[in-house]
């Protein structure tokens, strides 16, 4: 199955993780390809900084337009590429927006999956190229055990979950009936200063950031009380990485093992600019405010309920047992750094000194 030749394809390319990947992958001497879809607007704000330097310093990075629901296109990307690693990260990433779009969600996030799969089949290499298959947390759903595990059942909780829950399964399938390399990486979430700004955390950051500013008086929120294990998006995409270069495939959880309230986060945001935040009104529901302790008529944190989803996941708290043991992956960033470098990076961002790679609006 090991290959001399190092050639990724990489779906996902233009989002978070797809660009501290082709960063990782670069760094390893691949050549790397990407599917990016055609925009009205520049989608590619992530990695500019690498497709750039390919016309200066001949770094190997390939762009191709395409989409997880077009068969024919990902038939002839992988025909011509012929990677030798595929990383399918792209999808309809966020959990609120898959209720309103939920059958779009199922064609990009599962459907997509089966395509890519097929493709790979139709071009004959199902036994030379190995898959990573980016799975979530969110296949655990309503809490059934804790912390969560491979083992663990799943119960997803939104369109997004459900759509995963059949790419999971269609690559467990594949793998048994066609002998295939297909691993499911089951993520728990993970941050940076790329996140996109309607993400819960990176909301908070830009917030907190323009407040500090004077550019932004209150932050709105849906529900304070979810627990998230949060980490950083640099450390994962190792772990999906050390998850191909495995001799037999598998599925594995990575995740810090701690977890936190959105709370939490509001709270360790808002220190990094010295504000203390103190809540007021009934915990839990619309009443609910975080005003600034040291000038209470300040209301930093109001709660809307419009950003509440009609099924939530409470409680994720990963154990990446499993990924510590066989790759020898653990997560090495702090909550704490995490939150504040998220909160500096926003920082520069308003005064001008760091470009913004992420143009979405809340
Ligand atoms: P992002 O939302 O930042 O990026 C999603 C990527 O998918 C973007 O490049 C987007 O393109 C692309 N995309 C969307 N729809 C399509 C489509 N129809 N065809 C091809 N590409 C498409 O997500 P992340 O980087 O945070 O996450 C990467 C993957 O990991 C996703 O599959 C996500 O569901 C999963 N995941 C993420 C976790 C996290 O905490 N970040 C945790 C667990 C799983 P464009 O830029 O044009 O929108
Ligand atoms: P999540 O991430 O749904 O866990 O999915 P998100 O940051 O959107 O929400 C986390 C929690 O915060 C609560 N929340 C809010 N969320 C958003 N987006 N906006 C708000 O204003 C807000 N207020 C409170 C949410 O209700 C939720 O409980 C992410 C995505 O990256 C998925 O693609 C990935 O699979 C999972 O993480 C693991």
């Amino acid at each position: 199955m090991s290959s001399e030749r190092k050639c990724a394809l990489i779906t996902g390319i233009t989002g978070q993780d797809g660009s501290y990947l082709t960063e990782l992958l670069l760094e390893k001497g691949y050549e790397v390809h990407g599917i990016v879809r055609r925009s009205s607007c520049f989608n590619t704000g992530r990695i500019d900084h690498l497709y750039k330097d390919r016309h200066e310093t001949g770094v190997k990075l390939f762009l191709h337009y395409g989409d997880l629901c077009d068969a024919t296109n990902l038939i002839s990307i992988i025909s011509n590429v012929k990677p030798t690693e595929v990383y399918n990260l792209g999808a309809m990433s966020h959990v609120k927006v898959s209720f309103d779009m939920p059958e779009y969600t199922a064609d990009c996030d599962g459907v997509g999956v089966l395509r890519m799969l097929d493709a790979i089949r139709a071009a004959g290499m199902e036994k030379t190229v190995k898959f990573y298959q980016a799975s979530t947390s969110e296949l655990y759903g309503k809490v059934q055990e804790v912390p969560q595990s491979e083992t663990t059942p799943f119960y997803p909780r939104s369109p997004y979950a459900v759509a995963k829950q059949y790419a999971f399964w269609i690559l467990v399938n594949y793998r048994e009936a066609y002998g295939m390399h297909l691993t499911n990486g089951i993520l728990f979430n993970h941050e940076s200063p790329r996140r996109g700004r309607t993400f819960v955390t990176r909301k908070i950051t830009c917030g907190v950031a323009a407040i500090h500013h004077g550019k932004q008086k209150t932050l709105f929120l849906g529900n304070l009380d979810a627990k998230r294990d949060w980490g950083h998006a640099r450390d994962y995409v190792e772990g999906m990485w050390r998850m191909l270069q495995q001799e037999t495939s598998d599925d594995y959880v990575l995740a810090t093992g701690e977890t936190h309230t959105v709370r939490e986060f509001v709270e360790k945001a808002f220190a990094v600019v010295n504000t203390t935040v103190q809540w007021q009104g009934e915990k839990g529901t619309v009443d609910e405010v975080g005003v600034d302790a040291a000038d209470p008529s300040r209301v930093l944190v109001r709660i809307d309920p419009r950003y509440f989803r009609p099924t939530e996941v409470d409680l994720l708290l990963g154990n990446p047992a499993k990924a510590k043991e066989r790759l020898g992956w653990s997560s090495s960033t702090p909550f704490d750094a995490l939150v504040k470098e998220m909160v500096e990076a926003d920082l520069a961002i308003l005064r001008g000194e760091m470009a913004d790679a992420d143009n979405t609006f809340d």
